[in-house]
């Protein structure tokens, strides 16, 4: 950490160090303390004590159903407070910038709601369970945007150092007309058929399986480096377990047939699927929930007129690239190691070599969103990049209900 050694990071709203950088403070509400806001939680404690930011972020509050437990992550997590009602949440005025770090199905209420009452917006991926929900998202985002609020979701992988320069190489034409572009997101957590019905595994929860959860991110990873929307898709989805043991206290609805303690599947466990850019270059995508011995395997490959790229999340801070203008006999590809101080985000980290992880994604994501904050940029990814993967998924979806058949996805 080169930049801010002795500047003030976030605070935990509790009045610690507060304005001792004479920075203007905004304060961060969280909805949701699970994984992702852990991870979130993570970003924003660290954000400020490695970048240079306009703004000091202040942890102010989370928020959860269950008091006590809420309260127990607030101490852990590093918030100042506690809520159990996320209209509270917002209300507040300690609470300029409201993260939605829940289950796909509350994204859109709570989203709307912050927007309305002047607040900026983070939302988790994907942005919401259906385009409808999606849309109306995007629009008020829009409105939003034009009294000064910012919105994003939360695409992070777009924050890994070699994944921006992998963005940055295609956008200076490294590969040349791109012809190929193929990406799978591998993890196993349901290869055990006797794994529970979590939320998931339900539709009317998640919006939808592998596909929401794993596709998202790969497609937008697809449109984020092509620097296009897809144009159209064939998809094949499949359930492979299609009842799972129910959760203690799960709803009687869930209850399969004959009342048993097992539950229906609503949602994939994998999408297969292939996509044109309107560009001309082939996509295609592999997200699935049963792929024995793959944690959380994001992989991709670009490959162009001028030359290929290759990334694997399991070796993060590596790009390979292959130059093909370079003479045969010597040519192949080579690791970069994205640890370079003019590699994006690594100035401010550590010396060469030295290496970023999975957890810094969200710590570049917490940056990117306070600097357009401060600045009135666009954010990326906005709602209407969340929307526009959204788009893909529904026509993911009406595909693989039509055994594959080509479905457009621009008009
Ligand atoms: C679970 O499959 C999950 O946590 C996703 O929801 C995240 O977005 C992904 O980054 C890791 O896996």
């Amino acid at each position: 950490m080169r930049e801010t050694e002795t500047e003030a990071g976030a605070d935990s709203g509790s009045g610690a160090d507060s304005g001792s950088t004479g920075k203007r403070p905004l304060g961060v509400g969280m909805v949701g303390y699970a994984f992702m806001g852990a991870a979130h939680s993570q970003g924003w404690r660290t954000v400020g004590r490695v970048f240079d930011l306009p703004v000091r972020p202040v942890l102010s509050a989370v928020c959860g159903r269950d008091g006590g437990a809420v309260r127990a992550a607030a101490d852990r997590l590093g918030w100042a407070a506690a809520e159990t009602d996320w209209r509270a949440l917002i209300a507040r005025d300690d609470v300029d910038l409201v993260d939605i770090c829940t289950p796909g199905d509350s994204h859109a209420e709570i989203a709307l709601a912050a927007l309305e009452a002047g607040k900026h917006v983070l939302c988790e991926k994907p942005l919401a369970n259906t385009v409808e929900e999606a849309e109306a998202m995007a629009e008020a985002a829009e409105r939003a945007r034009a009294r000064g609020q910012v919105a994003m979701v939360g695409f992070n992988y777009r924050r890994v150092p070699a994944l921006a320069l992998a963005r940055r190489m295609v956008a200076e034409g490294r590969l040349g007309a791109l012809r190929h572009v193929r990406l799978t997101y591998l993890q196993d957590w349901l290869v055990d058929a006797s794994f529970p019905l979590t939320w998931r595994l339900r539709k009317d929860r998640a919006g939808s399986g592998a596909l929401g959860d794993l596709g998202a991110h790969i497609v937008d990873l697809a449109q984020y480096l092509v620097g296009e929307p897809v144009a159209g898709v064939s998809a094949l989805t499949e359930t492979f377990v299609r009842e799972r043991p129910l959760l203690e206290g799960a709803p009687s609805g869930l209850t399969a047939e004959g009342g048993s303690r097992l539950g229906t599947v609503t949602v994939d466990d994998a999408a297969v699927f292939t996509a044109r850019f309107p560009s001309g270059a082939l996509a295609s995508f592999e997200a699935t929930r049963f792929a024995a011995g793959r944690k959380n395997a994001l992989r991709l490959e670009l490959n162009g007129s001028e030359g290929s790229l290759a990334f694997d999340l399991e070796r993060l801070n590596e790009l390979s690239f292959h130059d093909h203008t370079e003479p045969a006999a010597s040519s192949g590809f080579r690791r970069i190691l994205v640890t370079e101080p003019d590699h994006p985000y690594v100035e401010a980290w550590w010396p060469p070599g030295h290496g970023l992880g999975y957890e810094h994604t969200f710590v570049h994501q917490a940056r990117d969103l306070l600097h357009a904050i401060a600045t009135g940029a666009r954010p990326e990814p906005s709602f209407a990049d969340g929307l526009s993967v959204q788009r893909v998924l529904a026509a993911v979806e009406e595909s693989a209900a039509k055994n594959s058949v080509y479905t457009p996805v621009l008009g």
